[in-house]
């Protein structure tokens, strides 16, 4: 690791800005400035200038009860007027919110008019079914514009929404709309995706079916978009369709003033324990955050950039770089339902030629697998439209940050490499691309305003040229403001780490180049991160071991070439299971197993069946060495194992 970090901070290629873009940008040196001198009025100035507030704020950050933060407390405002109303209102209702691309080649352009009228529609339907106010509905949805549509109507009726990603399984929805007490769940029939429609409502069916004694059912009713067309149980009284109610309601609807620090949406994530956390967000801070870096790190023209972010809504990408930073900032985006391949290797590229894209967000984990599959699929589509591109999820290696910028940018588009999690809410750091000079590899400087400093166990600032761990050392606007009904585990998580200097503890190890630049190293925690979407081992682990053939497993997140990570499991079997079934097949079978329990981005790559795990005397499973083992090297240092010739009995089983 510290040989490949090293040869990361050689890296001596630059790339300022081109004249014509400094000239052109939004931002400038100023922003760095004007943060500076104070950093509360600084964000006070972003928050008026950026929002709409029907009651204005008069103070902008209370910090009194540390870690629990109010932003903009006595203000008022709604974040779906925000988003939309506002823009008609102020003469842009014609401009084109989504242009939106169905994996089967079939697309809608709706306007800022027809979206704000939509969203008008689906609030009198959740007012309609008794949602308001604190109520929480879950969001089960492919990407099509319904999505971002209930997620508005959601926060337009000052109702909380969680959305869950198509790709949960029904017990991982199920555990979501139990935690957060959901009243209402928005899905679909179906969507597509890899070219074949993949139903959403029986997963939404399963995952409200059988309550147990003790177990409430909190959903009252199940709002149903038709897309996919698939066959679809039915369960009058509770289930309706989307087109028989939206259309039939009213288009007029007022957009009630709520407090900023009001909840919008709890979005669960992954953390060192089995139990996903539901991260918290409020209003005013988060909106204010999520629309001025979408406008200074995505250097936003609105009226005439063409925006796209690939992240799907189920992800906190998709919250604040699809739905909320966008439509607060007014801007025209693409927005597409399938897969990347789908129905042939250069979907993408034809969808920013078709709509002459000019931002582009994605993640590396998809720039890698286009590098395997070669520049001339790209080469076949006019790709001269973009002007800017941006990476999200993971660190990126220079090789893929390279061919992003010559083989995607034409050797010229800045990149933005922006860092920052599902609880900071929107980006942290960043290079601004008017002002900074970019470097391959690192995500570089906090934005204005933001706080960051790289510090030792003890909390002691390390230094340039040197390793520690990721803190955020001020509040931000965007900061979560909890995790769902633990606000223990919230202060535990997170504060507790390095409660006497009050910084917050991201879980990143990270590094200070000489210019002082930041380069991410990787979780220093039991997470990880496949194809840039965080997974814990322990929910993975849980998920093997409640398999009849498990009597004891161990994930670790080994590094794989195109998804930055892979899932690698190993696992111990049951005697019993063992003298009364045939081993063969297993593996397979465990890897379906946790696709079906949590999801397919958790199917392990590897499975290894195996006679014994790797622990210290007091039982605590040493990762490290599977880690290592996984990866193909030499075992590390094995001394501290209860067994020393563990290992090398597991390293002859894996090859
Ligand atoms: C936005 C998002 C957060 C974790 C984070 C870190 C990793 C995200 C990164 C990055 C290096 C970047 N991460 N962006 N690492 N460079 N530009 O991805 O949120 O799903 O909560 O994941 O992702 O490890 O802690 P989330």
């Amino acid at each position: 690791m510290s040989s490949q970090i090293d040869h990361l901070l050689d890296e001596t290629r630059r790339f300022p800005p081109s004249d014509e873009f400094v000239a052109q940008s939004v931002s400038s040196p100023a922003l760095y400035e004007s943060a500076a001198n104070d950093r509360e009025a600084f964000w006070g100035e972003q928050s008026r200038d950026l929002l709409d507030w029907h009651r204005p704020f008069t103070q902008v950050l209370d910090w009194s009860t540390p870690p629990f933060a109010k932003w903009f407390d006595d203000g008022e405002l709604n974040v779906a007027y925000n988003c939309l109303d506002r823009h008609v209102e102020a003469g842009n209702g014609d401009r084109v919110a989504l242009h939106w691309e169905g994996e089967p080649g079939d697309s809608r352009s709706i306007t800022y008019a027809e979206l704000t009228e939509e969203v008008k529609r689906v609030a009198n339907v959740l007012e309609g079914l008794g949602v308001g106010h604190g109520d929480r509905v879950a969001i089960y949805l492919p990407m099509i514009p319904e999505a971002v549509a209930s997620m508005l109507a959601v926060a337009r009726v000052g109702a909380i929404h969680s959305v869950v990603f198509g790709g949960f399984s029904a017990d991982s929805l199920r555990s979501r709309i139990d935690d957060a007490g959901a009243k209402l769940v928005i899905t679909a029939d179906g969507g597509y995706r890899k070219g074949r429609v993949s139903a959403l409502k029986p997963a939404v069916d399963q995952a409200l079916a059988d309550r147990g004694e003790g177990e409430q059912q909190t959903v009252e009713h199940v709002l149903v978009v038709r897309r996919g067309e698939n066959e679809v149980e039915w369960h009058e009284g509770r289930d309706l369709w989307w087109h028989d109610v939206v259309p039939a309601a009213s288009a007029e609807h007022t957009a009630l003033a709520f407090p900023a620090e009001n909840p919008l949406f709890i979005l669960y994530t992954s953390g060192t324990t089995g139990k996903p956390k539901g991260i918290l967000h409020t209003s005013g801070g988060y909106l204010t955050q999520a629309a001025y870096s979408h406008k200074y790190v995505f250097d936003l023209h609105p009226e005439t950039d063409v925006y796209w972010c690939t992240a799907d809504i189920g992800w906190i990408t998709g919250h604040s770089y699809v739905t909320y930073g966008p439509l607060a900032n007014g801007a025209t985006q693409v927005i597409y339902e399938g897969t990347p391949d789908a129905p042939h290797p250069g979907r993408w590229w034809e969808i920013i030629e078709k709509y002459r894209v000019s931002i582009f967000y994605t993640a590396p984990t998809a720039i890698r697998s286009f590098m395997k599959i070669g520049r001339s699929v790209p080469a076949g589509f006019d790709l001269s439209s973009l002007r800017l591109l941006g990476s999200v999820g993971e660190p990126i290696n220079p090789e893929a940050w390279i061919w992003y910028r010559d083989v995607i940018g034409a050797g010229t588009t800045p990149i933005v490499d922006t860092w920052w999690q599902t609880e900071t809410g929107a980006i942290m750091v960043s290079a601004l691309p008017g002002v900074t000079s970019t470097k391959p590899g690192s995500a570089q400087v906090p934005l204005p305003g933001i706080s960051i400093d790289v510090v030792d166990e003890s909390g002691v600032e390390v230094g340039t040229g040197n390793g520690g761990l990721l803190v955020v050392t001020e509040p931000w606007p965007s900061m979560l403001r909890g995790i769902w009904g633990d606000p223990e585990r919230y202060r535990e998580t997170y504060w507790e780490k390095f409660e006497k200097q009050g910084f917050y503890f991201a879980g990143d190890g990270a590094r200070l180049d000489a210019d002082g630049d930041l380069w991410l190293l990787g979780r220093v925690d039991d997470v990880m991160n496949v194809s840039g979407h965080r997974l814990s081992t322990a929910e993975i682990e849980s998920s093997l071991v409640a398999h009849e053939a498990t009597a004891e497993a161990a994930v670790v997140g080994a590094s794989d070439e195109t998804t930055g990570q892979a899932v690698v499991a190993f696992v111990i079997i049951k005697e019993s299971y063992l003298s009364a079934h045939d081993p063969a097949g297993l593996a397979q079978q465990l890897r379906v197993w946790v696709g079906e329990q949590i999801g397919a981005i958790a199917r392990p790559r590897d499975v290894y069946i195996v006679g014994e795990l790797p622990k210290t005397r007091s039982g605590k499973i040493m990762r490290r060495l599977l880690r290592d083992v996984a990866e193909g090297r030499e075992v590390g240092d094995t001394t501290t194992l209860a067994d020393t010739a563990v290992m090398s009995i597991i390293s002859a089983q894996v090859k």
